[in-house]
C-alpha cells in the first residue's frame, strides 16, 4: 500500500475510534427513554388506565443495580420507559405496583398524598391520605408531578420478605403493594415527574445515579391536546 493509502487508512481508523468514543460518552451522559403513547389506547374522553411498577433493581441494561420504574404498554408489555404520552384534561386511573422495600422519609411531607381525586391513595384497597414512614415498612419511592401538585407515596414491602423481586419486570407473585390513585391531566405541555425519595444508593446523598436519569426515577408526562 502506498504511503498515502496507509495514511488515509490510519486517519479513517482514528476517526472511527473517536466517533465511537463520542457516541459512547454522549450516549452515557444524555440517556434517553422511549415514549409510550396512551392517547389512542382508549376512546376519546374515556379515562386512561396507566399501570407502572417500581423495582429495587432493574436487572438489565447499562445499570442493572439501579432502582427503576417500568410502564405497562397499552399492548400489555412491561418496558423501561418513563415518558408517557397522555391526552389533556383526561382522567388517569394510575395503578402502581411497588416491589421495593422502604425506609423512614427524610422529609415527612413526602408521606402526604396530594393532588389525587379525593386527596387519597388506595393502598392495597384501603384509602389513606398520609403514611407515617416511621411505622410499618417505610416509603420506598414517591411518584410526584410537581407542576400539578401530585404526590403519591409508595409504601415499601417488608425488607424481610422472602420473595423480594430481583429482576424486572416483576410479577405479582413477588412481595408487592398495589397503590391506586386517579388524577386529571392538565392542558397540553410537558410535565416532569420524579421520585423525591433519595433512593440512588451509593451516590452523593442518594440523589445521584437513577435519581437524575430518565428511564429510571424520573420522566415526563407528554400531555397532548
Ligand atoms: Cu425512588
Amino acid at each position: 500500500m502506498s504511503l498515502r493509502g496507509r495514511l488515509a487508512t490510519a486517519l479513517a481508523l482514528f476517526l472511527a475510534v473517536v466517533g465511537l468514543a463520542l457516541w459512547v460518552v454522549f450516549g452515557f451522559i444524555t440517556p434517553t427513554t422511549p415514549t409510550t403513547d396512551f392517547t389512542s389506547a382508549q376512546p376519546a374522553g374515556s379515562p386512561v388506565n396507566l399501570t407502572i411498577q417500581a423495582v429495587g433493581a432493574i436487572g438489565f441494561g447499562p445499570h442493572p443495580t439501579w432502582v427503576s420504574y417500568l410502564v405497562k404498554t397499552p399492548a400489555g408489555k412491561w418496558i423501561q420507559s418513563t415518558i408517557w404520552k397522555l391526552p389533556a384534561h383526561t382522567k388517569v386511573n394510575l395503578t402502581i405496583m411497588q416491589y421495593d422495600s422502604g425506609s423512614p422519609l427524610r422529609n415527612q411531607i413526602w408521606g402526604q398524598v396530594a393532588g389525587t381525586q379525593g386527596g387519597t391513595e388506595l393502598l392495597n384497597g384501603k384509602p389513606i391520605s398520609f403514611y407515617n414512614s416511621y411505622g410499618g415498612n417505610g416509603v420506598g419511592h414517591t411518584f410526584a408531578v410537581p407542576a400539578i401538585g401530585l404526590v403519591v407515596p409508595l409504601v415499601g414491602v417488608p425488607s424481610s420478605a422472602p420473595n423480594i423481586c430481583g429482576t424486572a419486570p416483576c410479577t405479582p407473585n413477588y412481595a408487592h403493594n398495589v397503590i391506586k390513585v386517579s388524577f386529571t391531566t392538565p392542558s397540553a405541555g410537558s410535565y416532569s415527574w420524579q421520585c423525591f425519595v433519595p433512593c440512588g444508593l451509593g451516590t452523593l446523598y442518594g440523589n445521584g445515579g437513577p435519581m437524575g436519569a430518565l428511564g429510571y426515577m424520573g420522566g415526563f408526562l407528554d400531555v397532548t391536546a
